[in-house]
């Protein structure tokens, strides 16, 4: 039976799983993960990000990546499999980071990058551009309507623009210009790759109805940036085989290459969510809330984005930026285990007693927040169960403000990302939400996603082609026994404070906001 190997290079880490899987089994037989910083000291990342003296500014090494690929791939050819088995591979990446490529082939390592570093998803440096290109495409409602999102300082275009205003040489010496995804898709077929709809609409460059690069917000951005963009193919597509370099490297057959997509695209697939009415919270370096949606209702209040689906439907998305980094500043302040964390959290009430903290130990994508700063509601800073429930309830409460413009009535939530092993997390999800909420048996949804994207790809290219019901089917479904229940009392509670939250997040994002 055919194998396939989804990775998923995310911001700390690169993942891999295979699947052994055929029209009636799915199967996990292999699964490996190496952290940025301790498997690639040399890069001397923090989290997998450079440290930078503008907290604004947040950039990774490209060939920490490719090195990764590399470390993985001797792993996955030395993990005892039958790996003339392996069929195809597909790939998740961390959205929005763009990574500069020189003349000279992509064959090979090394590489000839015009840019040596990659601004990604963190970096929120780009106001100025943002606002030029929504003030050149008619506003940023227009933007929204067309791209799905109004312009935001992540996103890919912005950080387009400011690299042409401020390094207008090596802008001009770049041949082509990758997201992460295609980036690592071109590296393991030795050419350039072409980007898919999910992740390109992360770009404020693609007009989402039509999954074409919009001229206008191309021209917006920079100039002579057409000829640098990679074509947009489906999500699904058959995009080359592994190269020769690296069949040759680690003794791999030339297996299929399916598009890589970002890593909230593929979790969709990987938490199992191919129908609209459920949405998954991914508990991550990020956090996210999203869900599939059949028409593109994009948001009116500038808050979320819709994405493409690999489905080929689309997706509603809202973003946070602090998730498991701001979980940890208040875990390790207290100098506490997860254990203790979780045990903090239950030895304290719904609703905290009014105690409150607005999380922006960094600053915040939702709602923005261009400088960071912690605000605590009678809240005592040493008071270590109190912060634990504050900032876990804080989360939770932004989370369900701010994904009503999806107009989901929530009754079920797919669980997933590292926190979602927590099962008191959970419960305050299940209360807050007033919702069931369900575990997955694979963790990494974005890496489960991308092999399951290479089954359904590799599946379709041999006409043989499988619903998405199909493929999802056995592992990205919830674990039943998993079910965490609202209880009542506490979903009322939480009613209640999330207006109070909201006043205070509106009065507080406005005084940090310059
Ligand atoms: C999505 C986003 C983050 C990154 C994290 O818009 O910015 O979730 O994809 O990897």
């Amino acid at each position: 039976m055919p194998l396939y190997l989804g990775l998923d290079s995310s911001t700390q880490s690169l993942t891999a799983i295979v699947i052994d899987a055929d029209a009636d089994r799915r199967e996990v037989v292999f699964e490996s993960s190496l952290q940025f910083d301790t498997a690639l000291p040399q890069y001397g990342t923090q989290h997998g990000v450079l440290p930078h003296d503008d907290p604004s500014v947040a950039y990774s090494p490209p060939t920490m990546w490719t090195d990764a690929l590399d470390i993985m791939l001797a792993r996955v050819a030395a993990s005892g499999l039958d790996i003339s088995r392996l069929a195809a591979i597909a790939g998740s990446a961390q959205q929005h980071g763009s990574v500069y490529i020189g003349s000279g082939g992509l064959a090979r390592p090394p590489f000839t990058l015009s840019r040596a570093v990659a601004p990604i998803w963190m970096d929120c440096s780009t106001s100025l551009e943002c606002a030029e290109i929504a003030a050149a495409v008619g506003g940023n409602e227009v933007l929204a309507a067309r791209t799905g999102s109004r312009a935001f300082e992540r996103f890919t275009g912005p950080q387009i623009r400011k690299f042409y205003k401020t390094e207008p040489e090596a802008y001009a010496a770049t041949q082509r210009i990758h997201l992460v995804s295609s980036f690592l898709a071109s590296v393991l077929i030795g050419e350039h790759a072409p980007i898919d709809p999910g992740d390109a609409s992360g770009m404020n460059l693609m007009e989402l109805t039509t999954q074409r690069w919009w001229t206008a917000a191309v021209d917006a951005t920079a100039p002579g940036l057409a000829e640098k963009l990679p074509p947009i193919v489906p999500s699904s597509a058959v995009i080359g085989v592994l190269s020769g370099y690296w069949q040759q490297r680690h003794g791999l057959p030339a297996a299929s290459i399916v598009a890589w997509s970002g890593d909230n695209p593929c979790s969709l697939v990987g938490t199992g969510l191919v129908r609209e009415g459920v949405l998954a919270i991914s508990l991550g370096t990020s956090d996210t809330i999203f869900g599939l949606m059949r028409e593109p209702r994009v948001s009116r209040n500038g808050i979320g984005h819709v994405f493409g689906s690999p489905t080929g439907a689309y997706m509603g998305i809202t973003v946070f930026r602090n998730g498991s980094l701001a979980r940890e500043r208040i875990r390790d302040s207290f100098g506490m285990s997860w254990t203790d964390f979780s045990n903090a959290l239950q030895q304290t009430p719904p609703g905290n007693h009014g105690r409150m903290l607005l999380p922006w130990f960094e600053p915040e994508i939702t709602p923005p927040v261009a400088h960071a700063g912690v605000q605590r509601f009678d809240l005592d800073p040493e008071d270590a169960p109190a912060n634990v429930r504050a900032i876990v309830e804080a989360q939770l409460i932004a989370m369900a403000l701010h994904s009503r413009w999806m107009g989901v009535d929530v009754k079920t939530i797919h669980a997933t990302g590292g926190a979602s092993v927590n099962s008191a997390i959970l419960q305050v999800m299940a209360d807050v939400f007033g919702a069931d909420v369900y575990q997955f048996e694979v963790g990494n949804s974005a890496c489960l996603g991308a092999a399951l994207r290479a089954f359904h790809a590799h599946r379709a290219a041999h006409a043989q082609p499988l619903e998405w019901d199909e493929v999802v089917r056995g592992l990205a479904e919830p674990v039943k026994s998993s079910r965490v229940g609202p209880v009542a009392s506490r979903h009322a509670t939480y009613r209640e404070l999330i207006a109070r939250y909201a006043e205070r997040e509106s009065t507080h994002a406005a005084s940090v906001r310059t």
